[in-house]
């Protein structure tokens, strides 16, 4: 039998829980659908794994990341990225250089090849967001717009992951590499 402290103490839990409940409910993320769709079809695109990396508290950029299948007959081509959640967004590959990885801008974009899975992981390529305008927080989400040469422009929602992620669970699940 629960004292009368437990009993209120049960109750104030049951009212937080209710607050936090609701307030989950209000975040940004529920408005697109009610379950987070991990895959993204997009004319003969596939899209997959998509994830940010956490941000420090005051790190100005940050470093998006995920898998595209062009199951087409055309090749495709990732031209360029928008970000709601800071200045702007660039494709980058590392290029490793007597043991440091600068990073290169992809001026041309990244191209998606017919019958092929492209991987933007930790280390190879990113998608960098510049201007962060807050840092980015596990547990968020963040909608970033793809701009493709023929699939044109595909929204994606991003899971925000722990600050050195390497790969997204959805991807784990399937046996790949996380590199
Ligand atoms: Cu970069």
């Amino acid at each position: 039998m629960p004292t009368h402290k437990t009993k209120r103490a049960l109750l104030k839990s049951g009212i937080l829980a209710l607050f936090f409940g609701a307030a989950g409910l209000s975040m940004p993320a529920m408005a697109q659908s009610p379950e987070h769709p991990a895959t993204v079809h997009a004319g003969d695109l596939t899209l997959k794994g998509a994830f940010i990396r956490a941000t420090l508290p005051r790190s100005p950029t940050g470093a998006a990341y995920v898998t595209i299948t062009n199951d087409g007959s055309t090749d495709d081509r990732l031209m360029s990225v928008t970000t709601p959640v800071g200045d702007r967004a660039v494709l980058h590959e590392m290029v490793e250089e007597n043991d440091i990885m600068p990073m290169r801008t992809l001026s041309d974009g990244l191209s998606i090849p017919v019958g092929e899975t492209v991987s933007l992981v930790p280390g190879v390529t990113h998608i960098m967001i510049y201007g962060l305008d807050a840092p980015l927080v596990m547990g968020q989400t963040i909608d970033l717009s793809l701009t493709f040469e023929t699939a044109g422009d595909v929204i994606v929602s991003f899971d925000v992951l722990k600050l050195n992620a390497l790969s997204h669970p959805d991807m784990d699940t399937e046996g790949q590499r996380g590199n």
